[in-house]
């Protein structure tokens, strides 16, 4: 550093070694800059960051978990929407730190990357997306608490806005051990300071499958919020696996019917990098692989996942020749390729890295390369003795294999046919597509419209130069329960490949991620009737999304529409709800308290609107009202997408009712 920029005036080195003493300049580098430009140090400050705020916290007992010392973590959402996290570890330390001449305790707390420095022998691998540490949570949030119980006495310092109030002090004798962190996030940085006890309890759940024997609970002590999901009282969900990730991949593929019962399991420790994978093969026709690193959801894959995939190529391949399989799908000229040996698997691997280098554009990808090896040798070992032990299992994988390879080279042979005979169907727009002038795809949204009738009104409405319209017919099918190939041969979904100018095919990696070059819009608009078919329709549209186009959904460009459910009318006054609360403001606004002589319109589909309606209400970008499409948590996501796509009706009707309240869904 040669200068440092304080409230505008640029400082020499010489001048901050004048006027600031070493302490200070820390706190300044750190806690104010945290607070200027919270987005650098936690992504961002909307509900996802207050969130990670959570996450930072709750990593720092996990950190004292995998050190041995914490088996147990209370995470408390409070009434004033204050958490607290406590832990039962050693407490951090509230010695005097012998270089910074205070308490190690409001070091942690007040200097930025701080967290454990003092404990160099200590094995740190967790850590927040971002990594920052509670001293950040600390900076952003308007008070904070912490305490720490150690050798029967309780310690405890405050903070306002990251400053502490007073020196560490004891308040009190105990017989716990631990440490407790309540902060309340400041309102004036975040745009949403509520926090969402299902947001939370996806990551406590994956936490507490990461890290097999910890337990988690999660408590909502907000008594309005449980109500309105039915309860009374507190809400309360504990978390513990005894199984880690076998419990992990067995609770993702709950709702899928399996190749065989047997999850296929390793934990062991290569090159100093633990290494856990659980793996289960299921009869549908997706890969599914999460991974992480250090408890990270790394959605970008990188080198472990390579290791993994070479891995499991490697000895699946030696195995079907050693067993003449490829010996009979030569004759057919069947030739097997890697993602063949993926079809209809699960699994999860996690790794704890050292000094892990995160890459890529989310910073989720793993860049050191000395892991691959690692994790390659390590599959390699597991997956030969299970093969070699469980011969009428390695027979079902490779007969799936195999099943794989021929139905792909089918479709392909189909399709080339096919081409051949009409060249022109290679890369032309769909007829249907009413497309728009802009060619600049940074511009251009495409609407994906239920129905012909809707579609109609839909491009009359709409502004031609940025806004394309696709109307679908009906219900696209549901490429959860068909072969991966199978999809495209459905017009809809073909359709809607090719006006997005979307490609598949197999890639260099031997992954089947779509290729977005030449993505024609940056912005999917689902729009579709505001009734139980159109979220069906809703639902089966991000499942084509999600499991064909992932990136697209990461990359922010799939909405939903939001057409308005009423059109409330008061002698001159016009309004558009989008929701029964919306109404009944407006009830209560305009109509004294009672409905009598106010006009309500409810509108039953899209198609009821006419054209400068749709326009008003749904489509124009200075009034509507667009959900953006997430994947917070993949597994979860994937949990929840098959388990609403698939077989079982129990789980399916039991999400349904407890998110009815949610979505509005009228029947
Ligand atoms: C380093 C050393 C010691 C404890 C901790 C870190 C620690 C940090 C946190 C953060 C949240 N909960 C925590 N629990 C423990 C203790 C070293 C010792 O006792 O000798």
């Amino acid at each position: 550093m040669s200068e440092l920029n304080i409230n505008g005036s640029t400082l020499s080195d010489q001048e901050i070694d004048e006027s600031y003493s070493a302490n200070n300049i820390q706190v300044l580098e750190g806690l104010e800059a945290v607070r200027k430009r919270p987005a650098m140090y936690i992504g961002d400050i909307s509900e996802k960051g207050l969130h990670h705020l959570v996450y930072e916290v709750v990593d720092n007992s996990i950190d004292e978990a995998l050190a041995g010392f914490c088996t147990h973590i209370e995470v408390t959402i409070n009434e004033d929407n204050s958490i607290t996290v406590q832990d039962n570890g050693r407490g951090i330390p509230v010695d005097m730190h012998e270089k910074e001449h205070r308490s190690a305790l409001e070091v942690v707390m007040t200097v930025l990357h701080a967290g454990g420095k003092f404990d160099k022998g200590s094995y740190k691998v967790s850590g927040g997306l971002h990594g920052v540490g509670v001293s950040c949570v600390n900076g952003l949030s308007s008070k904070m608490i912490s305490q720490v119980f150690r050798d029967g006495k309780i310690y405890q310092q405050e903070y306002s806005c990251g400053k502490p109030l007073y020196d560490v002090k004891e308040v009190g004798v105990t017989d716990l051990r631990g440490t407790r962190q309540q902060f309340w996030p400041d309102k004036s940085i975040f745009t949403t300071t509520v926090y969402k006890f299902d947001i939370l309890a996806n990551r406590m759940r994956e936490l507490a499958y990461l890290n097999a024997g910890l337990r988690i609970s999660l408590t909502d002590k907000r008594q309005n919020m449980n109500a309105e999901v039915g309860i009374d009282g507190d809400r309360k969900e504990t978390f513990y696996s005894e199984g880690g990730l076998k419990d992990f991949v067995r609770y993702i593929d709950s709702t899928r019917s399996h190749l065989f019962d047997d999850v296929i399991y390793l934990n062991t420790e290569k090159a100093d990098t633990p290494i856990e994978i659980a793996i289960m093969y299921n009869t549908s026709y997706a890969e599914n692989i999460h991974s992480y690193v250090n408890n990270i959801n790394t959605i970008e894959g990188g080198t472990h996942l390579a290791g993994f995939r070479s891995a499991l190529t490697r000895v699946l391949k030696k195995y079907a020749e050693d067993s003449k399989v490829i010996e009979k799908l030569e004759k057919q000229k069947v030739e097997i390729s890697g993602e063949d040996f993926r079809e209809g698997l699960t699994a999860v691997i996690s790794v704890k890295v050292a000094e892990p280098q995160f890459e890529g554009q989310t910073k989720t990808k793993l860049g050191n390369s000395e892991v691959a090896g690692a994790v390659n040798q390590a599959v390699g070992e597991a997956l030969t003795n299970y093969l070699e032990e469980h011969p009428k299992e390695a027979k079902m994988i490779i007969d799936k294999v195999a099943l794989a390879a021929t139905a792909r080279v089918a479709a392909r042979r189909a399709r080339e046919s096919v081409q051949r005979k009409n060249p022109m169907t290679g890369g032309g727009l769909p007829g249907k597509l009413a497309d728009c002038s802009d060619r600049d795809a940074a511009n251009c949204e495409m609407f994906i419209v239920e129905g012909d009738s809707a579609g109609g009104s839909a491009k009359q409405g709409r502004d031609r130069h940025f806004q394309a319209i696709l109307p679908i017919r009906g219900k696209i099918f549901n490429v959860e329960r068909v072969m991966w190939h199978k999809a495209f041969e459905h017009e809809e979904v073909n359709n809607i490949i090719q006006a997005l100018g979307v490609r598949f095919g197999l890639n260099a990696d031997d992954t089947k991620e779509a290729n977005y070059e030449k993505l024609r819009y940056y912005k999917t608009i689902i729009m579709t009737d505001a009734d139980v078919d159109g979220s069906h329709i809703d639902t089966l549209l991000m499942t084509l999304f999600f499991r064909y186009m992932p990136q697209l959904i990461r990359d922010g460009r799939l909405y939903i529409a939001t057409p308005p459910l009423y059109l409330c009318t008061k002698g001159k006054v016009r309004e558009y709800c989008y929701t029964e609360a919306d109404r009944m403001r407006f009830i209560e606004r305009y109509g004294d308290g009672t409905e009598n002589s106010i006009h309500t319109q409810r509108y039953k589909g899209l198609g009821e609107m006419n054209p400068e309606q749709l326009w008003e209400t749904t489509m124009n970008p200075a009034t509507r009202l667009l959900k953006q499409v997430t994947i917070e948590d993949a597994a979860e996501a994937d949990y929840t997408f098959s388990m609403l796509m698939g077989d079982d009706v129990g789980p399916r009707r039991e999400f349904i009712e407890k998110n009815a309240t949610y979505a509005n869904i009228d029947a």
